[in-house]
């Protein structure tokens, strides 16, 4: 956590009223924008003057946070986001390490600018682009993070249940639902206060994951439809090309935890999706595992991308086909069993 010099700084700092902006990462996800709005709800009753700046929209699975139409999106209107950014007495980037995770435009923009950062991420290996940075891996989520450094602040009892229900969202969705390694006795006596802050939870689980549309359905039928086993690899992928996508009306979002399917197989402890996206050019994929296999190590050596031991992501540039190709051989020539 904090040293007693940063401590200081911060309480010090937040004592008189301030310009804050807060920023999660690009395509924010439920810890992302739960960590994100959980501090906006607990700066505000502080009376600071508080922006949540999101680098763009995020997805309706999330859009019923509290507060979650006062995010700005600086995509949308990028001049008003700069102006605040510039005048912000401080800058709270939430659930990434480093700048260029918020986009090209949004992170050449952050870092020219000359104010104070405070990182507060579970990701590993932070830039050192703030003053201060809270980063620890060993947390599930940003959210859980979050909830010891607001502690560290003695800022806890200002935890309401709107705040309460942002962090206890973001810890919900960056552990699985309570499943995922990280997961400690800790995580749970967080979320026991959060609940005993009036958070309503079967609420939050029905408003994350009872969302589906029916073409997200048909969508995920036809990945699971493709669904390849490689047994000598306790491995399985799917793929969507551009047509799968025109077929069933994607919307942003749709393919979310699709990737799971292939661990849910028995024996299977790696699996992957592999999502063509023709306006970008590019192939991007989701990797998954189970166990000791590190997916971040194997997105970051061989597609360009990085993420947790047991959850990354990566892209390719090649065609759907030729990546796919190409990730078989790389299992045959790492030997991955
Ligand atoms: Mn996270």
């Amino acid at each position: 956590m904090m040293n007693t010099n940063e401590v200081a700084f911060l309480t010090n700092l937040l004592q008189t009223p301030k310009q804050i902006s807060i920023i999660p990462h690009r395509n924010p996800d439920g810890d992302a924008l739960g960590s994100s709005l959980a501090l906006y709800h607990v700066l505000k009753k502080l009376n600071h003057t508080v922006k949540v700046i999101s680098p763009n929209d995020f997805p309706d699975f999330i859009a019923w946070l509290p507060s979650a139409n006062e995010v700005e999106i600086f995509e949308r209107t990028p001049l008003p986001c700069e102006t605040f950014l510039k005048e912000s007495d401080v800058i709270f980037t939430l659930d990434f390490n480093a700048l260029h995770r918020t986009g090209d435009v949004m992170g050449s923009f952050l870092s020219t600018l000359s104010n104070d950062f405070v990182l507060i991420d579970h990701h590993q290996m932070p830039d050192q682009y703030a003053k201060i940075t809270v980063s620890d891996t060993s947390f599930g989520s940003t959210c859980e993070l979050l909830y010891r450094f607001l502690q560290q602040l003695q800022l806890d009892q200002f935890i309401d249940k709107d705040s309460a229900t942002c962090i206890y969202t973001g810890i919900v969705t960056d552990s699985g639902s309570f499943k995922f390694l990280k997961t400690t006795g800790d995580t749970h006596r967080v979320v026991a206060n959060l609940i005993d802050l009036g958070v309503d939870n079967p609420y939050v689980h029905s408003k994350l994951f009872n969302t589906n549309s029916y073409n997200r359905l048909q969508l995920l039928g036809r990945a699971l439809q493709k669904l390849k086993v490689l047994p000598q690899h306790q491995t399985a992928y799917t793929s969507l090309s551009q047509r799968d996508l025109y077929d069933f009306n994607y919307q942003k979002g749709d393919t979310e935890g699709i990737v799971n399917y292939g661990l849910s197989i028995k024996g299977i402890n790696f699996a992957a999706i592999f999502i063509e996206n023709r306006d970008e050019g590019i192939v991007k994929i989701s990797f998954r595992s189970e166990g000791n296999f590190d997916v971040n190590e194997f997105a970051r050596t061989y597609f360009n991308g990085g993420g947790h031991i047991n959850a990354a992501g990566g892209k390719s540039f090649t065609s759907l086909n030729d990546t796919i190709a190409y990730f078989e051989k790389v299992l045959n020539d790492i030997n991955k069993q």
